[in-house]
C-alpha cells in the first residue's frame, strides 16, 4: 500500500465517521408526528341545515399540533366552535385553531368543542357515513370517516369524555 492510497482510505474512513456522527446528532432533531383521529360522529341534524360533529384526536407524537380546518363534501362550511355558557344561555364561538398537546388527547364533545357543519349538501340519517378531512398544522391532512347517530345516543358514545376534556371543565 502506497502512502497516498493509505491517506485516501484514511480520509474516506474519516468522512464516513463524520457522516455517522452527524446522522446520530440529527436523529434527535426530527420530531415525530403521530396523530390519531377516532370516534368521529355527527348528530342527526334537527333542522336539515346544520349538524354538529364530534371526535377525539390523540397526539402520540412529540410535538404539539393544531387542528386548523375541517372540510367535507357533506357541507359547504365546517367551522370549529367552542360552546360557552353565560349564565343560563349558551353561545357558540368560532375557534381559529384547536391545540392537541404532544402526548395528549382532545375530545370534541357536546357542551365543549365541536365542528359545526353548515349548509349541508345532503340529508343525513342515522348510520349514514361520509368522509371528513381534518387539516393539522404539522400532521397535514387526515381523512376520517364520520358516522351519523341519533342525538339520544350521544352520551353512550362520549361516555365520560365530555367531562375529561380540560376545555369543557373551564
Ligand atoms: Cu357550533
Amino acid at each position: 500500500m502506497t502512502n497516498r492510497t493509505y491517506r485516501l482510505r484514511h480520509s474516506a474512513i474519516l468522512a464516513l465517521a463524520v457522516t455517522i456522527a452527524l446522522a446520530c446528532i440529527s436523529r434527535e432533531t426530527p420530531e415525530r408526528i403521530d396523530l390519531e383521529v377516532s370516534r368521529v360522529f355527527v348528530t342527526e341534524p334537527v333542522t336539515g341545515e346544520r349538524a354538529a360533529m364530534y371526535f377525539s384526536v390523540t397526539n402520540n407524537g412529540d410535538v404539539d399540533d393544531e387542528l386548523l380546518a375541517v372540510s367535507t363534501a357533506a357541507a359547504e362550511v365546517a367551522e370549529i366552535h367552542r360552546t360557552e355558557h353565560e349564565g343560563s344561555t349558551m353561545k357558540m364561538v368560532p375557534v381559529d385553531a384547536l391545540t392537541v398537546p404532544a402526548g395528549g388527547r382532545v375530545d370534541l364533545a357536546p357542551g365543549g368543542y365541536h365542528v359545526m357543519l353548515l349548509e349541508l349538501t345532503q340529508n343525513l340519517f342515522p348510520d349514514d357515513r361520509f368522509d371528513v378531512t381534518l387539516r393539522f398544522r404539522h400532521a397535514g391532512e387526515v381523512v376520517a370517516r364520520a358516522r351519523v347517530i341519533r342525538y339520544e345516543d350521544v352520551e353512550e358514545l362520549v361516555g365520560g369524555a365530555a367531562l375529561s376534556d380540560p376545555h369543557n371543565s373551564r
